[in-house]
């Protein structure tokens, strides 16, 4: 046999015991040879993933020092830092798959990378704290369980805790929405204004429609998403109807029917000229979270410098004591 065909072999080995794997279910870990397909579409995934909830932080972080009381600003703190730690742990697990946490950020902060289209849209009003949690959390939530299953042991792993942490988030959201419903004509119509205002939006967050999905049927196959994109979106309008209901809010959609004889829901056509234009970085606030960003990273550069420099002079002691 030539090396050549050794190699074959190997290669068609390898790739085998890969495709064995995720037919029985199990977990691919960082140090399984995996295809090379396999590796990018899950570094681009989690990146983007990661990304958006470090920019995810933004619309909320706008209401931490207005919020209505202390409790109100307490709980919103605990909020954006658990998004933070989605963030890391997202990072973490990307990082196992042999990328940099400097060339994501980099990605990120000269606008290479994507990052979901939800972070780009204002928060002028207290009730979008409600809304973010209620329906920007809710669709994370109905997008992520699955990912919970995900092939990938370290994205898999990273999505039980962050799932844990959405549902606390969603419910926040609820709970502001309810208090504002229970209030004034003037809260009210806030908690409506915001509602119509993050409820077609937070349909975008599932991504294109499934026959313009460039990603899903190999994501699929490799059973990193368990669902399509248009199911998920499916999922989700059936968990808002009833909430919506309790909440007394309408849902922004008056084509919104359940249609029995399709066993699905009918809904209004989502605006997707506007999604393209939100990826393209056209969308209402794009600069400034990218601009946002960009300044944090830079004023936190001092920040890194220190924590290098101590770690050198630490792995330095330590090399002295072990030649002491
Ligand atoms: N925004 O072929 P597909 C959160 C891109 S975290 C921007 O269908 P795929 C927590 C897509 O990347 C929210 N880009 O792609 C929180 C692809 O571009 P590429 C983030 C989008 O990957 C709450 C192209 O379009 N969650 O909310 C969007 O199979 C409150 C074609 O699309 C995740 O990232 C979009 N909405 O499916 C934080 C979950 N949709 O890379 C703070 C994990 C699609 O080929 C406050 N990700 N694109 O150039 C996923 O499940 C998937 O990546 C999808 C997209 C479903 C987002």
């Amino acid at each position: 046999m030539t090396t050549t065909q050794m190699a074959g072999t190997d290669a068609e080995e390898l790739q085998a015991a890969f495709d064995a794997l995720i037919a029985a279910d199990q977990r691919i870990e960082p140090r399984d040879w995996m295809p090379e397909g396999y590796r990018k579409t899950l570094i681009r995934q989690i990146s983007q993933h990661a990304h958006s909830e470090i920019i995810g932080m933004q619309p909320e972080g706008n209401w931490i020092t207005r919020a209505p009381s202390l409790k109100r600003k307490a709980i919103l703190m605990a909020k954006v830092q658990d998004e933070a730690g989605h963030g890391l742990y997202l990072y973490s697990a990307a990082q196992t798959l042999g990328i940099s946490r400097d060339e994501m950020t980099a990605q990120l902060i000269d606008g290479r990378a994507k990052y979901s289209s939800i972070f780009n849209y204002p928060t002028p009003t207290w009730a979008d704290m409600g809304a973010i949690g209620w329906l920007v959390d809710g669709a994370a939530i109905c997008n992520q369980v699955p990912l919970c299953r995900a092939s990938y042991g370290p994205y898999g792993r990273a999505m039980v805790r962050i799932c844990k942490e959405e549902s606390f988030h969603q419910r926040q959201g609820f709970e502001i929405l309810l208090t504002l419903m229970q209030g004034s004509e003037a809260q009210r119509q806030m908690a409506q204004d915001a509602v119509d205002r993050w409820y077609w939006p937070s349909l975008m967050m599932f991504g294109p429609p499934d026959d313009a999905s460039p990603n899903s049927a190999q994501s699929m196959a490799w059973k990193i998403k368990r669902f399509s994109n248009d199911d998920l979106r499916q999922r989700f309008i059936g968990m808002l109807v009833p909430q919506a209901e309790i909440l007394g809010v309408t849902l922004p959609d008056p084509e919104l029917k359940w249609d029995e004889d399709a066993g699905r829901w009918h809904t209004g056509e989502i605006d997707w000229d506007e999604f393209r234009e939100v990826l393209s970085g056209r969308g209402p606030m794009n600069a400034e979270r990218i601009r946002h960003r960009r300044d944090a990273h830079d004023d936190g550069a001092w920040v890194r410098e220190a924590a290098a420099a101590y770690a050198r002079t630490q792995a330095a002691r330590g090399q002295r004591e072990v030649a002491a």
